[in-house]
């Protein structure tokens, strides 16, 4: 359903008052053409050099996080979620130091934000598409919270800002959001749902009408999902980059970093016998990061 708080706004360069209002009675925002379509270009060719930097040097995991395979609708090997990207491109990482990230950080406030260019995951490529083997076509509820729980730390509000690299009106999936649940308790955060594994539409759901160059924040404490898309092959093709907004102690990533359980668990496979395989395969760090040209 497309709920009238899905409203779109423009990023100036202050945040109005209607913004922050906004922000703080939803948990979430849209800007529109935060990037012209010269940059969208640029972006999208070093989003295609990341993979095939990553491809071509056998690399699975960056700073502990493994990267997702899957295939592309010719065949070839995709990466579907490539974390630390900004680590192996020199513009991606120029990107995040457009001045008004500053302007977006001051949703966090009265916390004292910044960009989590080195921490969580970094700077994460999402890609979706609908393939016979494609094994990331949509994403199950969750928050972004309780990673924190599982790293050992409190929850601190954090903020996810992503910047969608193709058009996904709302008809064609894409993100789903639950307005306001940023400001719920512990255990609604924890057990509203199940995280990753329910994926059914909610009738207080929101969802948007993106064009390529758009922006969206949201809370980390929001609980959301991603709609698979309704389209096979070409027409459901969805980039996002995500990138990270975060308070508290500076926690920076490197190539000696463990992987998070969850994401040992989000490895756990059903054999054809029904039985759950927990070998967990480590995979190889991206020890060898490649020099920023
Ligand atoms: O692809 C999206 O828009 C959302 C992705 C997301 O929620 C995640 O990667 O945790």
């Amino acid at each position: 359903m497309r709920a009238s708080t899905n409203k779109v706004f423009y990023l100036g360069e202050n945040l109005s008052r209607e913004q922050l209002d906004f922000f703080n009675q939803y948990g979430f925002i849209h800007f529109r053409n935060f990037i012209d379509k010269e940059t969208l270009h640029r972006v999208l060719q070093e989003v295609n050099d990341v993979q095939e930097y990553l491809i071509s040097n056998n690399i699975d995991k960056v700073n502990g996080i493994p990267l997702k395979f899957g295939q592309d609708t010719d065949g070839k090997l995709l990466i579907q979620r490539i974390a630390f990207a900004s680590q192996y491109s020199r513009f991606l990482s120029g990107l995040l130091k457009d001045p008004r990230f500053s302007t977006i950080i001051k949703l966090l406030s009265p916390f004292k934000g910044r960009i989590g260019e080195f921490e969580k995951d970094g700077l994460v490529v999402n890609h979706y598409v609908n393939t016979v083997n494609s094994a990331y076509n949509r994403l199950g509820w969750h928050t972004d919270s309780p990673r924190d729980l599982f790293l050992g730390s409190r929850i601190l509000p954090m903020l996810n800002v992503g910047l969608h690299l193709d058009n996904c009106p709302f008809e064609n999936g894409g993100l789903r959001v639950l307005p306001g649940t940023h400001t719920q308790n512990l255990f609604r955060l924890l057990f509203r749902k199940k995280y990753f594994i329910d994926n059914r539409p909610d009738k207080n759901e929101v969802g948007f009408d993106i064009q390529a160059g758009d922006l969206t924040v949201h809370d980390g404490r929001l609980w959301h999902r991603v709609q698979q898309s309704a389209f096979e092959g070409e027409a459901s093709r969805r980039r996002v980059i995500y990138i990270p907004i975060v308070t508290g102690a500076y926690q920076p990533k490197d190539a000696n970093s463990a992987t998070p359980f969850y994401h040992k668990l989000a490895k756990l496979k059903k054999n054809p016998n029904g039985r759950i395989n927990w070998s967990l395969s480590e995979g190889k760090t991206a020890v060898a990061q490649k020099k920023i040209a």
